[in-house]
């Protein structure tokens, strides 16, 4: 039965996609799986720092219920009931040194785009649709990992690019995608966002945006009933597409 849900699946993502206006992608877990790299490059920065604190990959899923970096490392030091609070310039001071490391890992070209991540913007490019990033990230990191991937000019191929910093609330709450509704000018219904995470699910179907799942690394049992559709990977499209 497993094969021909996935196949309907596929089938039912197909046809989501193909009728869209604008895709709208979240980054992090959903493009490429980033999130082991953030992981080692808040590690990083905590030993550099002279911190004790080593996120292995099971607190690293856990602590991934905050979204955004820095919101991160506080939740994380509030739970070690630490008292006075790490003050914002020390917060930011570790956001620094963990961001640029990050680039240098992404520089090494070691976290590829998801497997048919390429595709899909080829072909929706082909198609004529609009495409956006809705994203709890930096511009800075959406920036290293798409030059890597897609060269310098990557933004040209998108109408919007929206970032953590640019909006008032991070995932789960709507704000970046509707603010990527505002920029694109376009009704909540005639656009995707693929995502792959719970909050993301959250965040788009908020902004009454239909979702598309992806499941990722640190995300993969998470619940994603609110979702028009679940996949394992974006390379099951073509897969469908071959099939029609
Ligand atoms: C994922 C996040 C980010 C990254 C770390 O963003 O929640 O916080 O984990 O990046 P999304 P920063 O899935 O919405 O792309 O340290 O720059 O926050
Ligand atoms: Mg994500």
């Amino acid at each position: 039965m497993q094969v021909v849900a996935t196949a309907l699946a596929a089938a039912d993502a197909a046809e989501l996609i193909g009728r869209a206006a604008a895709l709208i992608f979240d980054v992090d877990g959903t493009l490429a799986e980033t999130e082991e790299l953030h992981r080692r490059a808040f590690n990083h920065a905590f030993a550099s720092h002279g911190l004790d604190w080593h996120w292995d990959r099971a607190i690293y899923k856990k602590l991934l219920r905050v979204t955004g970096g820095k919101e991160r490392m506080r939740a994380h030091h509030d739970g070690l009931w630490i008292a006075p609070p790490l003050p914002d310039t020390d917060i930011a001071e570790l956001h620094r040194v963990k961001t640029a490391h990050y680039a240098e890992l992404i520089e090494t070209g070691c976290c590829p785009l998801r497997p048919g991540v390429t595709d899909l913007l080829t072909a929706a490019k082909a198609r004529g649709q609009r495409l956006a990033i809705a994203t709890t990230t930096s511009h800075g990191n959406i920036d290293a990992l798409l030059s890597q991937a897609l060269g310098t000019r990557w933004a040209a191929d998108f109408d919007a690019v929206v970032a953590g910093d640019d909006v008032r609330h991070k995932k789960p709450a709507p704000d970046v995608y509707l603010e990527t509704l505002a920029r694109l000018k376009l009704g909540a219904a005639d656009c995707v966002a693929i995502e792959d995470s719970r909050n993301g699910l959250i965040a788009a179907s908020r902004a009454n945006i239909p979702v598309l799942i992806t499941r990722s690394m640190f995300f993969r049992d998470d619940d994603f009933g609110e979702a028009r559709v679940v996949l394992d990977e974006l390379s099951e499209l073509g897969a469908a597409k071959q099939k029609n």
